[in-house]
């Protein structure tokens, strides 16, 4: 381009650096924007359950339930945790309540509902727990659904182990990690060591804890015996809670979905 004469060039520089720097924020916006707009169902140590059909969390009050009065009395304390964390931190209110729901394993309950059972071997394997989580077919949104805990976690104190404050905590954990599946997160766990194979555990971790979605377990080893120390409990301090860097922000990037997925 031909210069004025008698123009300095400073100016023109000025100008073209300030094109750049319009150019770039241009892009930066226009990311922005795809952001704002796109619903996202990954993301560092969270991933929504769409295989199941859950897509979004809809921000309507969700409710805790019992199959019977055994599963109430064992299992509404394992839900209090939890449940407040999801009204408190992702703004869902989810209520632990009294209720009794016949609604049988086959069939999804009311709208908003999960249903807690007490069961013995609900697999037919030992030591393993499910959820059968529900979508509302319109929107693909978090319906509700059943939780079925295996009854082996309480009926024998040391399931997890020899220490009674790991058994409780990983019983939290467990709790917790089915309601986290009826609420629409998936396993998070990824190939972190590029061997090819997602394994058992294979999750983030920040401060040494890893999303309580990470299976089995947390991700966590069964309890070892060591030598000098006796039992020792992994990393349990958070026992039952979903984790602020990867649980909760999953659960809120999804009930952020349910309006993108309008738009
Ligand atoms: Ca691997
Ligand atoms: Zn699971």
């Amino acid at each position: 381009m031909p210069r004025l004469k008698g123009m300095p060039r400073k100016p023109s520089r000025t100008v073209r650096a300030l094109t750049t720097l319009l150019g770039a924020l241009g892009g930066v916006l226009a990311l922005t924007a795809a952001t704002l707009t796109s619903p996202v169902y990954s993301g560092t140590g969270w991933k929504a359950l769409t295989t199941e059909g859950i897509y979004s969390l809809s921000p309507d009050p969700y409710e805790i339930v019992f199959a019977d009065t055994t599963a109430r009395t064992r299992l509404a304390k394992y839900f209090l945790l939890p449940a407040a964390q999801v009204t408190r931190s992702v703004g869902v209110p989810i209520t632990v309540t009294t209720t009794l729901d016949l609604t049988p394993l086959g069939t999804c309950p009311p709208r908003h509902r999960i249903v807690v059972h007490y069961l013995h071997q609900p697999l037919g394997q030992p030591g393993m727990s499910q959820a059968r989580p529900c979508y509302a077919t319109g929107n693909g949104s978090a319906w509700g659904g059943h939780i079925l805990m295996d009854s082996e976690y309480w009926t024998i104190p040391t399931w997890f182990g020899p220490d009674p404050a790991v058994n409780e905590a990983r019983r939290k954990d467990a709790s917790t990690h089915e309601l986290g599946h009826i609420l629409g997160l998936d396993h998070p766990n990824t190939d972190i060591d590029r061997d090819g194979t997602v394994e058992a555990g294979e999750c983030v971790a920040k401060d040494w804890l890893k999303p309580v979605m990470c299976s089995p377990n947390r991700g966590l080893p069964w309890p070892t015996v060591e030598e000098t120390t006796g039992p020792v409990a992994y990393n349990f301090t958070e026992p039952g809670k979903f984790s602020k860097d990867f649980d909760l922000p999953g659960l809120r990037q999804l009930l952020a979905n349910y309006v993108l997925r309008q738009g």
